[in-house]
């Protein structure tokens, strides 16, 4: 066993993030994401890992106001896209979350945007408190809330290990989603992918 493999042997003090994989952000969904759905299988094989082990899973996904200032109606850049309580904020049917998952919602009220899924939320101290310091994070979009939620999580001092296989980017401009990852590089996060976890 390499070094890089052991350091992703996730155990005591590891918590999984599985960010906004909701229908309106897979192909179909309002917003849909560019291969969106590709991440439910990956994900779902770090979920069923971080539940045998006994850690930590928590999802966060976008839950706004049908007038919400993201909108394009209020003058927002984005459609309008996981509406909460509507079919399009609904977690990916097949998305494999156990049971009694934490679910963190996001950029919930009407004058308000947050792509991070610690803004607005008592997500860093539910962690903290638990005792979890870094975290794998996976889901969609790399280049909006993934990339956020990472750069919060570092500056909240967590260590993160972006979960490279299980993220989409919408590119709005070409390569957003590759600089997106270089970003979180820039800011100490580390990257791994299912073979990492063999
Ligand atoms: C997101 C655009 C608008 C995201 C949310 O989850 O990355 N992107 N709202
Ligand atoms: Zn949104």
């Amino acid at each position: 066993m390499n070094t890089e493999t052991a350091a992703f042997l996730p155990s005591p003090g590891d918590a999984l993030i599985v960010v906004h994989v909701q229908n309106d952000f897979l192909p179909g969904g309002s917003l849909a994401v560019p291969g969106g759905d590709e991440v439910i299988p990956v994900l779902n094989q770090y979920i069923a890992r971080f539940v045998r082990a006994g850690l930590p899973v928590i999802a966060t996904r976008d839950w706004h106001p049908p007038d919400h200032c993201s909108f394009h109606a209020q003058g927002g850049p984005w459609p309008p896209h996981c509406v909460a309580g509507s079919p399009g904020a609904e977690f990916a049917p097949d998305l494999a979350l156990p049971e009694d998952v934490p679910i963190f919602s996001q950029a919930v009220w009407p004058e308000k945007e947050a792509y991070s899924s610690f803004e607005g939320t008592d997500l860093a101290y539910i962690l903290q408190d638990i005792g979890v310091r870094r975290l794998f994070i996976g889901g969609l979009a790399t280049d909006y809330c993934v990339l956020h939620t990472v750069l919060d999580a570092r500056r909240l001092g967590f260590e993160v290990v972006v979960l490279e296989d299980a993220v989409r980017a919408v590119d709005l401009e070409p390569d957003d989603g590759r600089r997106a990852l270089a970003r979180m590089q820039e800011e100490g996060a580390r990257f791994a992918s299912c073979k990492d976890f063999e």
